[in-house]
């Protein structure tokens, strides 16, 4: 509910070409304008920035995202690797992330099976890459769904 309501804001924001506390992110829609002129026609976001990766795991009797912290910039993608322990996935916390994160994320998350919740990787080897085009810098905390009450979360700051 606060998501929907946040990304209302935003759309609206937006649409008024941003108020002052914005700024930053309307400075990163220049960096995230290739979205548009170089594969206009593909539904995926066109990524621009490094890779990074993350490998889902279950160690002894441990599940963790193998890095847990990790530090990117806007426009990077981050692919999710399920190795071991699965089905794992990807959910960020509408209230730990920035302010203006949950507009970036809906477009950088595919296949989300609610709002911020990135779907379940059940197959070994399979990847869930999320795109942090035009993302707020600050903090993003996620967590794995099925193992989120043991203790399976992690931790990404956009600069
Ligand atoms: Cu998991």
């Amino acid at each position: 509910m606060r998501v929907t309501s946040l990304v209302a804001g935003l759309a609206v924001l937006f649409a008024a070409c941003g108020g002052g506390e914005q700024g930053a992110a309307n400075d990163q829609q220049t960096t995230a304008a290739p979205e548009q002129g170089a594969s206009g026609a593909g539904a995926a976001p066109a990524a621009a920035g490094a890779t990074h990766d993350v490998n889902m795991v279950l160690e002894g009797s441990s599940y963790k995202y193998v890095p847990d912290q990790l530090t990117i910039k806007a426009g990077d993608v981050v692919r999710f690797h399920n190795v071991s322990g699965g089905p794992h996935n990807v959910s960020f916390w509408g209230d730990s992330i920035p302010s203006g994160a949950a507009d970036a994320l809906k477009a950088g998350m595919p296949d989300q099976m609610a709002p911020l919740e990135g779907q379940l990787l059940t197959e070994p080897s399979a990847v869930y890459a999320v795109t942090f085009a035009n993302a707020p810098t600050g903090e993003y905390k996620y967590y794995c769904l099925p193992h989120l009450a043991l203790g399976m979360k992690g931790r990404i700051t956009v600069q």
